[in-house]
């Protein structure tokens, strides 16, 4: 069954907590709640990467997460670090996580490929083309699926030849990332082609603006865009993805057990 990681975003700027979750505290409070709902992973994020956000340093973001990493890895949970930092994957996976999630795939920090190699951890690639200070900049392609795949593989290389075993590599599409609105469900719709590269795939379409637009109201409040997302999660399930990032844990779980019980003609 596709696995799901839930986020917990330790950034007073976050567009879809509203920074609620800023305290160490807080974040760990919510990671917990979102593995009583039923988390496989934690995604831990100190840095908000929405269209328009200004960088924060990275000594910032380790005061923001470590502590957070720590006594959520404590418990036993998998953690994953999200960050384009080298120095923060590496205290991170220093301090517990199990995963480094980089919606960079690596090209933010020349060092990341190499902290990873050395931590011996798993590594999520984001399909990326530049900073969200700039995101559309990016988002012009001559075959935009194909462009995807492609780039996601140099990036693939690249970590193999720094030393990280394929097995340890996850693609991600990096919705939103250098992509507007329709280029999103474009890519959605062709999920199966990133599966060519024959690794574990992660889709991160969570609250984000594309999803809310495709919405009857399309300014819904955050309780729709969760029911837009566990729709979502369930058919990327069915697209092959490995796991799905999700604030709202408890609808996309929910929403994989139906698919799951109408697929096996019963309840598990
Ligand atoms: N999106 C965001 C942050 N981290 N990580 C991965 N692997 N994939 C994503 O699509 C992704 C990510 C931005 O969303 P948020 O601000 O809601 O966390």
């Amino acid at each position: 069954m596709t696995l799901v990681m839930g986020i917990v975003n330790v950034t007073p700027d976050s567009f879809s907590d509203g920074g609620r979750y800023a305290d160490a505290d807080a974040a760990i409070a919510h990671g917990l709640s979102l593995l009583a709902a039923g988390a496989d992973i934690l995604d831990v994020g100190g840095e908000s990467t929405r269209p328009g956000s200004e960088r924060v340093a990275s000594a910032v973001e380790r005061a923001r997460v470590l502590p957070v990493v720590a006594a959520l890895a404590e418990t036993g949970a998998v953690v994953s670090i999200d960050t384009m930092n080298a120095d923060t994957a590496a205290a991170a996976v220093a301090a517990g996580a199990r995963i480094v999630n980089d919606v960079s795939g690596g090209l933010a920090d020349d060092g990341m490929l190499a902290a990873v190699a050395a931590a011996g951890v798993d590594f999520a690639i984001g399909h990326w083309r530049g900073h969200a200070t700039d995101m559309y900049a990016g988002a012009v392609y001559d075959d935009l699926v194909a462009d995807v795949v492609t780039e996601l593989g140099a990036r693939v290389a690249a970590a193999e030849e720094a030393g990280i075993r394929r097995e340890r590599l996850i693609v991600d599409p990096g919705l939103g990332f250098a992509k507007r609105g329709e280029q999103n469900w474009t890519v959605l719709g062709h999920l199966p082609q990133l599966a060519a590269l024959d690794l574990r795939v992660l889709v991160g379409a969570s609250r984000k603006g594309f999803l809310a637009a495709a919405l009857p109201e399309p300014e819904a409040d955050e309780r729709r865009r969760d029911l837009a997302t566990a729709v979502t999660s369930v058919l990327a399930a069915q697209a092959g993805a490995w796991a799905v990032r999700v604030h709202d844990v408890a609808a996309t779980r929910d929403a994989l057990a139906v698919a799951a019980a109408w697929q096996n003609g019963a309840a598990a």
